[in-house]
């Protein structure tokens, strides 16, 4: 299932420090978070090195004993040091280590687990994935390790599990030495369910946003003529422009962008990302995707935070035909949400 990604493609741009820590969260060391040229489209992360190597860390999700996190990364001089750490809550299980010569180390502490064969060049966006099988504090686990598609490294019975639970939860996100170190296109899947439970491959996350009057307008708008026109900003912009509803099943759904999609690409999800807040008391939103001239809702979740917030819904196959999302069902369907 995937149940967590990555795009960098919300967060506007420039410095993207206050939003992107709804999200994400930062050490003091960090010297700023900025967005950059995306990968292939939109933006990428850009970590800003301070007087020494620092970090940001990704909000909890759902514990994964078996996973496969796939991302890109580039970075503009090899150096020696952490490209990622996968912990649990907030110790570190293993990590993958940046070696000078652009070969990738699995680490457990400061323990070197495996290497790979391979390597990351300099100033190139690669695409790393790394799948992972947490059994026991013990060395009966296994991690696999592929570059741009390929399996580079595979370790089996080995000890990459350091706290007593055998999950991630979290990720880090390291700059190396004093280079400006750039990410974009993560996802994160474990190996439940019947799509999207296994590695997934080159993956890129596209951004789109509401740009046209959908089916159902029932929210109240502030600061603009149309409900759309407050949600379609890529950086929010907190109360400037917004949609608020104090009636139970109030409905919003809105027409999106439609994105260039080459063909016989795969759509693996879409995620559904809202910015909310709450001001009273914690409220159920339902994510509604609307297609084939239906509502579909997803799964309910809690706004309980009283200052904006990312909450987020996936939806790794179109509800109407239990398949992959085509291009053309993505651009004509309709997003929103229901009180
Ligand atoms: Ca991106
Ligand atoms: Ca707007
Ligand atoms: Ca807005
Ligand atoms: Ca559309």
């Amino acid at each position: 299932m995937l149940n967590w990604l990555e795009g960098f493609e919300t967060y506007g741009s420039g410095n993207i420090s206050s939003p992107l820590l709804k999200r994400w969260i930062g050490d003091s060391v960090i010297s700023g978070l900025d967005t950059s040229t995306g990968r292939s489209v939109g933006s990428s992360l850009r970590l800003d090195p301070g007087s020494s190597t620092g970090y940001i860390t990704s909000w909890t999700f759902p514990n994964v004993a078996t996973g496969y996190i796939g991302f890109g990364y580039k970075v503009g001089t090899l150096d020696d040091g952490k490209i990622i750490s996968f912990n649990d809550d907030l110790d570190e299980q293993f990590s993958l280590y940046c070696n000078t010569d652009g070969t990738l180390s699995i680490l457990k502490g400061i323990s070197v687990v495996g290497t790979t064969i391979g390597n990351i060049v300099a100033n190139t966006w690669s695409y790393i994935e790394v799948g992972f099988q947490l059994v026991c504090d013990c060395g009966n686990n296994n991690v696999i390790v592929r570059l741009d598609g390929e399996t580079d490294l595979v370790l089996e019975n080995v000890n990459i599990q350091t706290t007593e639970n055998s999950w991630i939860n979290n990720i880090t996100l390291h700059t190396l030495g004093s280079q400006y170190t750039y990410f974009d296109d993560i996802y994160c899947c474990d190996d439940t369910g019947e799509r999207n439970n296994s590695f997934l491959g080159d993956s890129k996350i596209v951004g789109i946003a509401p740009n046209a009057i959908g089916n159902c307008n029932n929210w109240t708008p502030v600061g603009e003529t149309d409900n759309w026109e407050c949600t379609d900003e890529t950086d929010p912009d907190n109360t400037t422009t917004y949609v608020y509803s104090n009636n139970v099943g109030d409905k919003d759904t809105y027409n999106f962008t439609n994105p260039t999609i080459p063909s016989l690409t795969t759509i693996k999800g879409i995620e559904i990302r809202y910015y909310a807040r709450d001001l009273v008391s914690p409220h159920l939103l339902t994510p509604i995707v609307r297609t084939g001239g239906i509502d579909y809702n997803g799964t309910k979740f809690t706004v309980t935070e009283d200052d904006w917030h990312y909450y987020h819904n996936i939806s790794e196959e179109n509800p109407l035909t239990l398949d992959d999302w085509t291009s053309s069902e993505l651009n004509s369907a309709e997003f929103g949400m229901k009180y």
